[in-house]
């Protein structure tokens, strides 16, 4: 299994990912890994534990299954996220010398989920704050932009919007908060004012997002599974700001830090790369 991203990352990416918010790194994950992690998605499925959401509607014929903190009880997704070339990639991509794991969370489609998701950023969803948090949204499965890709508006995460935070099972919880609902953006498609990028991915393909950049994905109307791991580290700026109506943290946080820590926490949030560790 890779130590470190198939192929390097280059000054374009870097450039590319601070201009539009999103980038797709081809080919990070080896098939090892590939097959390691689909592995832990189907006991997952079985064994959810009680951080699931489910979205499935009843009577759709496929299961939308999300999990969060999975790396807290699972000695495979701990070691993918705290091991693997992931956080190297986090902090290359963010320009930092150190990154902390934010959480990890899975989102899978199977066959015939109808539910999409709904268009959205991060940050509105979470007890922190700050630019420097980036997701690694791994695929391990092919993903088709026509069928469940993942669609972001470039350049989203420069327009000072803080839109209010909606799950795919529509949680009162975050839609309690008095932002302004995001706009459903597949209706603006046309609109020579927004730019929509999209990739179409391979097993160990990993598109990495800001935490504003606006996205959404489709539902699953293949034959096949879609699994992706949505991996979010943390960096410089990135800071606890426990606000209501945003996600519970496992391992208590909120009994350690203040508003305005750095996210980092032994146990909770680790530091999970170093550039002077790794060039030693
Ligand atoms: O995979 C999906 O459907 C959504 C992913 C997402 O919203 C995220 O990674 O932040």
């Amino acid at each position: 299994m890779n130590r470190h991203p198939l192929q390097p990352v280059s000054k374009d990416d870097v450039a590319r990912f601070r201009e539009d918010g999103a980038i797709c790194i081809r080919n990070v994950f080896d098939r090892e890994w590939c097959a390691r992690m689909n592995a832990a998605v189907e006991r997952l499925l079985v064994n959810p534990g009680n951080r699931a959401r489910e979205a499935t509607k009843a009577g759709d014929p496929g299961r939308f299954h999300m999990n969060v903190f999975m790396w807290r009880w699972d000695a495979d997704f701990r070691e993918f996220a705290l091991t693997s070339p992931l956080p190297e990639l986090a902090a290359t991509l963010m320009e930092q010398d150190r990154v902390s794991l934010f959480y990890d969370q899975a989102f899978i489609k199977e066959p015939g989920t109808r539910e999409v998701t709904q268009w959205h950023h991060d940050l509105p969803y979470w007890p922190a704050l700050g630019n420097d948090i980036i997701s690694c949204w791994v695929a391990l499965t092919p993903v088709n932009v026509a069928g469940s890709g993942v669609e972001y508006v470039a350049g989203s995460h420069k327009w000072g919007k803080f839109y209010q935070a909606v799950t795919p099972d529509k949680d009162g919880h975050f839609s309690a908060s008095s932002f302004e609902p995001c706009p459903d953006f597949s209706q603006l498609k046309g609109d020579p004012k927004y730019k929509f990028i999209s990739w179409d991915c391979e097993p160990g393909d990993v598109i990495c997002h800001h935490p504003l950049t606006v996205h959404g994905a489709g539902s699953n109307p293949s034959p096949n599974r879609r699994a992706a791991i949505s991996i979010r580290y943390a960096g410089r700026d990135a800071r606890w700001d426990p606000r209501a109506n945003v996600m519970r943290c496992e391992g208590e946080p909120e009994t350690k830090l203040k508003a305005g820590d750095p996210l980092v926490l032994d146990g909770v949030f680790p530091v999970t790369w170093e550039r002077e560790r790794a060039h030693a």
